[in-house]
This record gives C-alpha cells, sequence and structure tokens, in this order.
C-alpha cells in the first residue's frame, strides 16, 4: 500500500512511537522559528534547560509581531532576542524584515523537513512541502534543544484538486471554500494533505495562502506536494540546492477525501465573527466599507502586491475608505520599489505599512466604531482589530483592492479583464537583515541584554493529590485564545511580563475574572467546545497559571491550546457527558478527590459539585508523556527533571 506524503515525510521523521493513526509519536524537529511575541518567553525557557547551543539544522528568531514601539518594553525584548540569539545559534531577523512566516517562505524553508514554530500558522511552511506545524514556546523550546515534538499522529484528509481558477478568484477563495466546507473544528487531529491536476495551477505563494489559513480549520498542518513549481520558487530565491521532488504514492490510501474544482471557485468573503462564516461576495452584496488592510501572513507575497498594484495604477482609493497595506517582506517591498508597482501603491492613496504583522493583531489601523474593514487576513475573531464593535470580512487581495476603488464590497468579476503580469524569473536576495549567530568559540562573550519588563516564568508546582477550588468562570463554545488573553496595541507589549498581562486575562468576556481568580487562589474554568482555538500563544496558559488556574473542564478543546495548557501544568478536562456542562455554575464549590492516584492509574476524574451535590465525570485523556508532564508541574519542570 502507497503512502501520503504527510506518512513519509513523518514516518521518516519519528523518534519515539510508532506509526498508527491515533497514537503519539515524538518527531524529529529540522528547523524551528520564533516571533518575539511568543519569542521572550520560549528563549527565556530555553536559557532555563541551560543548554548552550541549539541542535536544530535552523533555527530562526524573527521580530515582526511587536513593532509598534509604543515604549521602551518592545524594543527591550528587540535587543533580548537579538542577544540570546547570537549566543545560542539562532539566526536574528531584524525588525523590517517581514513576517515570519513569509520570510521563512522565502529564505529558509526546505522540502521534506519538519519545522516547528511558536505561531499557529506556521503551515505555511506546507506550501513548499514541509510539515510545518505550530506549536508552543515550551515546546519549541525543547525542540531547540534537540528533543522532540509530540504529536497525534493525525489523520490525513486529501483535499483532490481539480481544473483551475477562474479570473478574478484566488488562492484565498480556495480556502475560504475549505472553510465553508470543513469549518473551524473540521481539521483537529488531520493533516490537509493538497493533490491532483489543479495543484500544478498554483504557485508557491498560492500553495502558502491555503496552508497559511488551513490553521483555521484547527488542522495539525496542511502541505503542497513539491514539484517543479517549487523548484521554480526556490531557484528565483537562488535556493534551488534544497529542492527535492516529493509526493504522495499514486496508491496512497486517505482517511477522508474532499473534491474541489477550481473552475468553479467564487470570490467570497469570510463573514464576522469566524473564519468559517463564508458567503460569496455576490450573496453579500454591495455593502458600503469603511477600511481596507491587504498584508498578513496570509497575503503578503509579492504575486499578491503585484496583482493589488495592478488593480490600483491610475485610480484613486474611494473617499470614504481608509486603504492600508503592509508587503509581507523586505524583498517583497524592495522588489515593489524597484519595478514601480510601490509608486502606484502610494500614487492610488494606499497608507503603506511597515513589513510586519501590524493591524492583523491589532498593532494600530483599527477600524472606526462599527466600521466594516475588508481584510486579507486569516482571523476576524470579534475585537481583534482593537474596535470591539468592528465588523471584520476577510478577503483576497483581489476584491480587497477593487472594492478599496468603489468603496463598497465588490465581485471583481464586474470589472471585466483581470491585469495581466509577469512575476520576475529572479527574485532580489540580500540576507542583510538576517544576524548570523555567534560561533560557538565566541559564544561565551556575548552579553544578553535583558530588560526590566522580562520577568520570569511563572512558578508551578506538581500535581496536587486532591483540589478543592471554585468554579471562577465560566464561558461558551469556539472561545479563541484572543478571549483568553487579548493582543492589541495596548496588551502586547506585555508579553514577557506575565504578572502584568496576566491582568487582561479574560477580559473581553469579563473585566473581574483577574482580580477574582487572584482572589480565589486557585481555580477551576469551564468551557465549551473548541475551548482555545486559534493562536499558539502560550499566555493564554501562563496567565492563567499565573492566576491560580488548576484545570480547565470543557467540552473539547484546540489542538495547540490544550498542549499549552499541558505544559503549563493545568488540568485540560472534558466531559464525559457534554450534557454535564449545565450541571456547573460559576462560583459553584468544587472538589476533585484522589485527583492524582487517578490521574496516575489513567482512570476518569470525579467532580463534586459540592454546591449542588452532584457528581460529575471528566475525562483525562493523557498520553504517558503527557501525564508525566502533567504530574511534574509541567514540561519546563519535566525537562529540567529529566536533562
Ligand atoms: C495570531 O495570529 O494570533 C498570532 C499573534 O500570530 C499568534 C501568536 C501570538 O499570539 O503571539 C498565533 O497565531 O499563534
Ligand atoms: Fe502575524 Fe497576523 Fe500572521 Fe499572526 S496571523 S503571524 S499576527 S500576520
Amino acid at each position: 500500500m502507497g503512502l501520503t506524503l504527510t506518512e513519509k515525510i513523518l514516518n521518516a521523521h519519528i523518534v519515539d512511537g510508532k506509526a498508527e493513526k491515533g497514537s503519539e509519536i515524538g518527531i524529529r524537529i529540522d528547523q524551528t522559528l520564533t516571533q518575539d511575541a511568543t519569542g521572550t518567553m520560549a528563549y527565556l525557557e530555553f536559557e532555563a534547560m541551560g543548554i548552550p547551543r541549539v541542535r536544530t539544522e535552523k533555527s530562526v528568531a524573527y521580530i515582526d509581531h511587536n513593532t509598534l514601539q509604543s515604549g521602551f518594553e518592545n524594543a527591550d525584548d528587540h535587543r533580548f532576542i537579538g542577544s540570546i540569539a547570537k549566543k545560542h545559534g539562532i539566526y536574528f531577523s531584524r525588525p523590517g524584515n517581514g513576517i515570519c512566516h513569509q520570510v521563512h517562505l522565502e529564505r529558509f524553508g526546505v522540502p521534506g523537513k519538519t519545522l516547528i514554530g511558536s505561531d499557529s500558522h506556521t503551515p505555511t511552511g506546507g506550501g513548499l512541502g514541509m510539515i510545518a506545524i505550530g506549536a508552543g514556546g515550551l515546546d519549541v523550546a525543547v525542540a531547540m534543544g534537540g528533543g522532540a515534538y509530540y504529536i497525534t499522529y493525525p489523520k490525513i484528509v486529501k483535499v483532490n484538486l481539480s481544473g483551475s481558477l477562474s479570473s478574478w478568484c484566488s488562492a484565498k477563495d480556495v480556502i475560504l471554500e475549505v472553510l465553508k466546507r470543513l469549518s473551524v473544528k473540521g481539521g483537529v487531529g488531520k493533516v490537509i494533505e493538497y493533490c491532483g491536476e489543479g495543484v500544478k495551477t498554483l504557485s508557491v505563494p498560492e500553495r502558502a495562502t491555503i496552508t497559511n489559513m488551513g490553521a483555521e480549520l484547527g488542522a495539525t498542518t496542511s502541505i503542497f506536494p513539491s514539484d517543479e513549481i517549487t523548484k521554480e520558487f526556490l531557484k528565483a530565491q537562488k535556493r534551488e540546492e534544497v529542492w527535492t521532488a516529493l509526493s504522495a504514492d499514486a496508491d496512497a490510501v486517505y482517511d477522508e477525501v474532499v473534491e474541489i474544482n477550481l473552475s468553479d471557485i467564487e470570490p467570497a468573503a469570510a463573514c464576522p465573527h469566524s473564519p468559517d462564516n463564508i458567503k460569496s461576495v455576490n450573496e453579500i452584496g454591495e455593502m458600503k466599507i469603511d477600511q481596507v488592510c491587504i498584508g498578513s501572513c496570509t497575503n503578503s507575497s509579492l504575486l499578491d502586491m503585484l496583482k493589488v498594484a495592478h488593480i490600483l495604477k491610475g485610480k484613486t482609493v474611494h473617499p470614504d475608505v481608509s486603504l492600508s497595506i503592509a508587503p509581507g517582506s523586505k524583498q517583497v517591498l524592495n522588489m515593489l520599489a524597484q519595478c514601480g508597482a510601490l509608486s502606484d501603491l502610494i500614487d492610488a492613496g494606499a497608507r503603506i505599512l511597515e513589513s510586519a504583522c501590524g493591524p492583523c493583531i491589532g498593532m494600530g489601523q483599527s477600524p472606526n466604531s462599527k466600521g466594516i474593514s475588508l481584510r486579507t487576513f486569516n482571523r476576524n475573531f470579534e475585537g481583534r482589530s482593537g474596535t470591539k464593535d468592528g465588523q471584520i470580512y476577510l478577503v483576497s487581495p483581489e476584491v480587497a483592492a477593487v472594492s478599496a476603488l468603489t468603496g463598497v464590497l465588490t465581485d471583481p468579476r464586474t470589472l471585466g479583464e483581470m491585469p495581466k503580469f509577469e512575476l520576475p524569473e529572479e527574485f532580489i536576495i540580500n540576507d542583510n537583515m538576517v544576524v548570523t549567530p555567534a560561533t560557538p568559540d565566541e559564544a561565551d562573550s556575548v552579553e544578553i541584554l535583558r530588560g526590566p519588563n522580562i520577568k520570569p516564568f511563572p512558578k508551578t508546582s506538581p500535581l496536587d493529590e486532591s483540589i478543592e477550588c471554585k468554579c471562577s468562570l465560566k464561558v461558551g463554545d469556539n472561545i479563541t485564545t484572543d478571549h483568553i488573553m487579548p493582543a492589541g496595541a495596548k496588551i502586547l507589549p506585555l508579553r514577557s511580563n506575565i504578572p502584568a498581562i496576566s491582568q487582561y486575562c479574560f477580559t473581553v468576556c469579563d473585566e473581574e475574572f483577574p482580580k477574582r481568580a487572584e482572589a480565589l487562589g486557585k481555580s477551576v474554568i469551564v468551557g465549551g467546545v473548541n475551548y482555545g482555538q486559534g493562536s499558539s500563544r502560550e499566555h493564554a496558559a501562563l496567565a492563567p497559571l499565573h492566576l491560580g488556574v488548576k484545570a480547565v473542564l470543557v467540552k473539547s478543546f484546540a489542538r495547540i491550546h490544550r498542549s499549552n495548557l499541558i505544559n503549563a501544568g493545568i488540568l485540560p478536562l472534558t466531559f464525559a457527558n457534554e450534557a454535564d456542562y449545565d450541571r456547573i455554575s460559576e462560583g459553584d464549590d468544587l472538589a476533585f478527590e484522589n485527583l492524582k492516584e487517578r490521574i496516575v492509574k489513567g482512570e476518569d476524574v470525579v467532580l463534586k459539585n459540592k454546591t449542588t451535590g452532584e457528581e460529575i465525570i471528566c475525562k483525562c485523556e493523557l498520553t504517558d508523556g503527557t501525564k508525566a508532564i502533567i504530574l511534574a508541574g509541567g514540561l519546563l519542570s519535566y525537562t529540567k527533571e529529566n536533562i
């Protein structure tokens, strides 16, 4: 029986466990990436492990999220990450060099390799034929130290692409179609593998748009084959030597098959407030808009930017619309400047932003009250833009640019022929914003530069024998990490300071939560399905840890957040019977008796609701590895004990 591409790469990297669907495997990690908003914690954790030099083939630290620098905090973090990278053998991509996923695709990704990154959109690398997975900072720290990364051997979904995209239809519309069919929780425990004749019609940046936003499916990752088109892309990047041909065997067996005819794809939008709330642009109609933002790790490649420049050339942005554009990397921005397309964007009235995440994570450009904003980004969770009642629609660069001119949501197909242009055969290669690490001999003399905002990792303790505490918060379904630990210009600068950032934990849902949880000393949070969807930020586990949260009891978890809870030593519990969700209220007194004994024996956990007198059965499905981490009080304590 033949193998899928995912199986081929995973099986070649297994260092622990067996290649059996649903069982836990440890894989060797070839490359890691971090970004600054999760990076400081990841490097503090790496430092705490006491390993002098990274043991990966390539590790890169990017500065792209916190580039607003509205105080000393971010600049201090940048210096800290730069110095620690230099000392420990990590390449350092300086602020201004671009968004981690875009730069990694251009300059570092290698087909067939494994990559984990402390950012949920790391699967962008799947566009190059990598197994690229988003993870918590602590997992990335362990991988940098040469440790395996543990995942459940995934189910593999084949998305069979046929046909080719019609004029004005985009790779973004393809992933929106996949989200429409599978939903934000449809990918949990799965890898989405793209195959079929249609693959040959998509360039690497288009493939990367699709794998990038596969994160919104909750999938472990997404992947495309590595073919002649991949080779061309790498050749343009002067990295042809890293190319290898990779694809699934013709008789590979998949767990599920989804058929998509690219010729049927239409311009679409993800409507507020979820990336799977998909409608066609026609269905929504000519809605008046206030803002358009083009960029982010989903749609900021040279291809995307050139499309936009050709649409805007010689025209003016509608008087009622603010248009901002952030090219994804220095390479993209520089090439736009060199070919004159940047001038077309400026001339049309676009507000050019630096090559960074920017508005995607609420770092500026928040829309006006109730403002309707079209964005080429990947997430439209409520409040993420920085405007609580902002209405964010996720669209393709084509829809965004055309609508910026008309002032209303516009189906670009009404504009006749799409402007034609060719991508250059060679890209501008200048890695002068990537700092090479010190040699092992020089490393001792590199000083680590720490600012006053950088506080140590919160204290964890081994699992208690029994826990008695209150339910400090009860929330509903699809809670995102943007609810648990909001980002944005005000809060993001506190990423290196857990005590300070904790004061914003869950404030989107309940302003009083941090104070209440702290006053209780210890507590449990109760939630619904797909709890913790979205980002990889381990702050969504570290802040509750700091506030004394001992366990989170929900109907189901999103993958990365569940791992982050385990890594922080917080018990992830699910209801054996989902209807029991209704049998706990906020403020109830709860007791987990003989908790440790039950966890050790792998038994269900019994929760006594002392307020109602009822008993609730909770599942805690831990593997041997994750059980050991929970018992030790988190991955850092576990790793220290076991190194
Ligand atoms: C996001 O898009 O939500 C982020 C900001 O990139 C996060 C990481 C973070 O919170 O620092 C992610 O996707 O993991
Ligand atoms: Fe940055 Fe947005 Fe991409 Fe997250 S989703 S990495 S904030 S551009």
